[in-house]
């Protein structure tokens, strides 16, 4: 039974790993030592209050208790209490009579302190190997010390009592919050008082530790973040024959004669309940071998259980030791010598010791662990201590912690005995249980609110079909939210695109400047592009900061160019932007070495643009964080143009402006022909797709399709969404840069909002809170997405005339590529809402930029080719050169331009032969309204 330091330093190691494979999903069911997850996620942090009823039942008294915690934010604790005994009969019974049992006691208590009327919450501490699903559930895995009462095993306590409980329902109004395990309750009440204690250990009846352990080491529980206490169940080392070199006959025979052999092998080694059988079958052996009381053996020494703890602890004292154990043994009826009394005590002594050198070396396992886990070279703990065996022996704290302190050196451990019991700390984990309730339960009215039904995404996806036709059609479309804005864009690119192009793609996170190479044929497109800030005073100024720094109010300075503007003059600030983005063309024409070089250029603008043609866009307004002044309402081409002339220092052939959904459109519909809707899920959120031009009524002609800008942003704007509308949309809404507009405006803003509301400042559980609300709102914003898109796909289906329509859809922007959730939950919303339609969604790799590009390099090719066509003209007429660009400019040209766009949708009226590139400078004749 005398254990060296080795043993104590190899038995530490064994129970390292012994936790460890309790901690692994894959070894847990067969570990010994089930490292038990509790649920309790913090220790107390004095913001606990409130009155709680307690139930302390497994240790060798069974108590009830009402807790008030901190009155007034005071931190302290009220405790009244009541034991009960616990006859064998029932604790070795049936086991529905055993809680039938304890209801009826706490309905005693209750009566006795007048608290039938009160409802309160309740912390059961059942001191007994439970597996937790959650904080107030807990199946019993095995009884343990006395307790065997039929029926319990394999089925949840706190549903057993709570059913118990039912039978007095007239005088219990009781909600059972919280079932934590004595350890845990110990370390609880404990850490109310020192912060830093995160371990709890019981040694008394039966013996037990917990800790606080790292989630991300808690493989049994899903998520990382914080800590978790757990129960080692410490008591059950061995029970897989880890321990078998160290256990000794006494400890088989002791366990063949307990009541569940096998079991709770560590714990038969260590604590209260078996001491002094083991001291009793060590001196029954010795009385037999004539080594004691000239080998006289006294009845009482063959009774299993004759000689207790308390018998060992009283015996083990200090001055009255020998005096005690003459009387014990006397009691026993045995005739002690001196020299039999001095044995008996060191039997007691070398049994008592072992149980504590084990107790510390499974200890200093958990302190290791503990080091290790916060990397720290030294760590300083507290250990809440609880158990009558550690409280009455008076040698073994001593002892236990002597031997604590040689096993871990690099610890500084500080006992703190636990004085009220481990119901305080269960009324504390009670506390926090209902304040996470209450939590829980604003957080659920809170989040509800997020949560959409199939029936409102069904709504949502009709209200924004009747928007998208509201749009549409010349009649509604002033009035319109859903603004159907025809870009111009009449076809995907076929391949035959080719040259160089400059692209700015300006509106999204960032600004960039691209210069675009596209290779017809192998239809290969290299991209080189640089991103630029745009400096918030430049994205959102009103031209006050110019002047600033000289004091002058603005209504007073007289206007003039910016580049000419000296401190005391201002300048009309879009010309800012705008002079900014010239600025970066400049840069970047540098940097690539095409200073003066004389490029075409495509415009990703990703701002509600009313257009007239591929090259002109009035700015309607700004969203997102833009607001510079004077720029709404004027065309962002001819400002760029402006810019440039301004600066004089390059020229460029400014093709196309094209939304950033479109460029999008484009880049996806490169690589894949049924791309034909552009979806941005990012800073803001829109949306594009070809539509058949007989359906936009602001556009002349039917032929074919067009592309519609249906900046989607507006949705709801009209109110069509309050009813899905939260009070923190309206919030948001309200603190943003354009209140009233772009009301489906899904950044996670809200998430901040919510929480400051909630009151929570950042701890575990808060991080918790965080990730499901940025869940909810998350969600909701894919399920919105989700429902819009699904509008827009059927009516493609139906348009076409489709059964089943297959369709892919370009997408790009960070908040689809970063989320982890968002872009399968908007696949799902948009299949399970347009189930006949099967919809690809493509992410788009290169940017808008080089969709952009494309369009330019279409548009350029169709004016090079309506040239050519003039040109072809003027031989056929032999007209005058000065009136060529009167001819180019004439009307029936732009017809050219919007129907030319795809050759490979064109088809010649009387040939019915598609028009391929360059047909037009062929010998086939061209269409009557070509010589209009
Ligand atoms: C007092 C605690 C109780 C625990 C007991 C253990 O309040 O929860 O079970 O200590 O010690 P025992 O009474 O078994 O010696
Ligand atoms: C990248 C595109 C750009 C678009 C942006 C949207 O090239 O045109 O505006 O995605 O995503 P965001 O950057 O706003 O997340
Ligand atoms: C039980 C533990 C309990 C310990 C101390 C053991 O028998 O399995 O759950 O913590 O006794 O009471």
């Amino acid at each position: 039974m005398r254990l060296s330091d080795e043993t104590l330093l190899d038995i530490m190691a064994r129970f390292q790993a012994e936790m460890q494979k309790g901690l692994g999903k894959d070894t847990n069911p067969t570990a010994s030592v089930k490292m038990l997850p509790t649920f309790v996620r913090a220790i107390p942090d004095g913001s606990e209050n409130g009155e709680f009823l307690s139930l302390d039942l497994g240790g060798s008294k069974f108590r009830v208790l009402k807790v008030q915690v901190s009155e007034e934010g005071k931190r302290n604790v009220q405790m009244e209490s009541q034991f009960y005994p616990t006859p064998n009969e029932i604790i070795r019974g049936n086991g529905t009579e055993l809680f039938e049992y304890v209801a009826d006691c706490l309905a005693d208590f209750m009566r006795t302190k007048e608290l039938m009327q009160k409802k309160l919450p309740l912390g059961l501490t059942f001191s007994f190997p439970c597996k937790q699903t959650k904080l107030e559930e807990g199946v019993l895995l095995s009884w343990t010390k006395k307790f065997k009462a039929r029926g319990v095993q394999g089925t949840d306590v706190v549903s057993s009592l709570t059913n118990a409980m039912r039978k007095h329902k007239q005088d219990l109004d009781v909600d059972i919050l919280a079932l934590v395990n004595d350890t845990v309750g110990t370390m609880m009440t404990c850490a109310y008082d020192d912060p830093y204690c995160e371990v709890g250990v019981i040694i008394g009846t039966g013996t037990n530790a917990c800790y606080m352990e790292d989630m991300s080491n808690i493989e049994l529980v899903e998520g990382d973040e914080g800590r978790m206490c757990i129960n080692t169940e410490w008591g059950a080392f061995g029970d897989d024959g880890a321990l078998e070199d160290i256990r000794t006959e006494f400890d088989r025979e002791l366990d063949l004669g307990s009541l569940n052999p096998g079991k709770q092998l560590f714990e038969k080694m260590i604590s209260g309940l078996y001491l002094g059988e083991l001291v009793r079958l060590i001196l029954l052996k010795m009385a037999k071998a004539g080594l004691l009381f000239g080998g006289e053996k006294s009845s009482a020494l063959h009774i299993k259980g004759k000689i207790e703890t308390r018998h060992v602890a009283a015996m083990e004292k200090y001055k009255e030791g020998l005096a005690n154990t003459r009387e014990i043994l006397t009691d026993l009826g045995l005739e002690a010598s001196e020299a039999d009394c001095v044995a008996v005590q060191h039997v007691c002594t070398v049994v008592s010791f072992r149980s504590a050198n084990l107790c510390a070396a499974a200890l200093a396992a958990i302190l290791t662990r503990l080091r290790e886990n916060k990397k720290l070279v030294r760590l300083r703990t507290t250990v809440g201590m609880d158990g009558t065996l550690y409280k009455i022996h008076p040698q073994y704290p001593k002892r236990l912690h002597k031997v604590v302190r040689k096993l871990v050196p690099n610890c500084d451990v500080r006992f703190l005995l636990s004085e009220s019991g481990s119901t305080k700390g269960a009324a504390m984990v009670t506390a926090v249980a209902s304040r996470v309730q209450a939590q829980r339960k604003q957080i659920d009215k809170v989040l509800a609110l997020f949560r959409l039904t199939r029936e409102q995404l069904v709504g949502v996806r009709d209200k924004m079909r009747v928007e998208l036709e509201y749009g549409l059609k010349r009649d509604t479309h002033p009035l319109a939210t859903v603004k159907m804005l025809p870009t111009y864009v009449c076809g995907m690119p076929d391949g035959t695109e080719k040259g160089k192009f400059l692209a700015l793609d300006l509106g999204g996170t960032n600004f960039r400047v691209l210069l675009v190479k596209i290779r017809s044929g192998r239809r290969s497109v290299r991209m080189y592009n640089k991103i630029f800030a745009i400096p918030l005073e430049i994205m959102q100024g009103t031209g006050e900061e110019v002047n600033a720094g000289q004091g002058v109010p603005r209504s007073e300075v007289p206007a003039c160019h910016p580049i000419q503007c000296r401190p005391g003059m201002t300048a009309a600030l879009s010309l800012q932007l705008f002079d900014h983005i010239v600025q970066c063309i400049a840069d970047f024409l540098d940097y690539m070495g095409l200073k003066g070089a004389q490029l075409p250029l495509g415009f990703t603008f990703s701002f509600p643009c009313r257009q007239a043609s591929i090259d002109k866009g009035t700015l309607i307004e700004w969203t997102k964080g833009f607001k510079a002044t004077d720029c709404e309402g004027e065309d962002v081409v001819d400002m760029l143009r402006e810019a440039i002339k301004r600066r004089n220092e390059f020229d460029l052939d400014i093709v196309a402006v094209v939304n950033d959904t479109v460029g999008t459109m484009m880049t996806c519909g490169y690589e894949d022909r049924n791309c034909e809707v552009g979806l941005i899920a990012g800073t803001g959120s829109n949306m594009c797709y070809m539509e058949e031009m007989r359906n936009i009524e602001l556009v002349e002609g039917d032929e074919g399709k067009m592309c519609i800008n249906t900046e989607w942003g507006g949705f709801g704007d009209n109110g069509c969404l309050d009813d899905i509308r939260t009070q923190y949309d309206k919030e948001v809404d309200e603190g943003s840069l354009n209140p009233g507009k772009q009301s489906d405006r899904l950044a996670l803003l809200q998430v901040r909002r919510i929480l400051q509301q909630l009151g929570l400042d950042s701890t575990c559980e808060d991080s918790i809170v965080v990730k499901e609300v940025c869940g909810a709102v998350s969600r909701r914003a894919a399920e919105l997405y989700g429902a819009g898109l699904a509008a827009i796909v059927e009516k493609r289906r139906e348009d076409q005339g489709f059964e089943h329509l297959k369709i892919t859809v370009g997408v790009d922007g960070t908040l689809y590529k970063l989320h982890p959730h968002f872009s399968r939950i908007l696949q799902e919303t948009v299949k399970e809402l347009a189930p006949r339609c099967d919809v690809t969604f493509m992410l788009s790799e290169d940017g808008s930029g080089k969709g952009a590009a494309l369009i330019t390099a279409v548009a350029k090719r169709l004016q090079q080719a309506r040239r050519e066509n003039v040109k072809r003209e003027q031989k056929l007429r032999s007209i005058q050169p000065q009136d060529e660009e009167a001819l180019i400019a004439r009307e029936p040209c732009r017809k050219l331009f919007m129907l030319k766009f795809s050759y490979s949708s064109v088809r010649h009226p009387q040939l019915q032969v598609p028009l391929s590139p360059g047909s037009a400078g062929g010998s086939l004749p061209l269409p009557s309204y070509l010589d209009g």
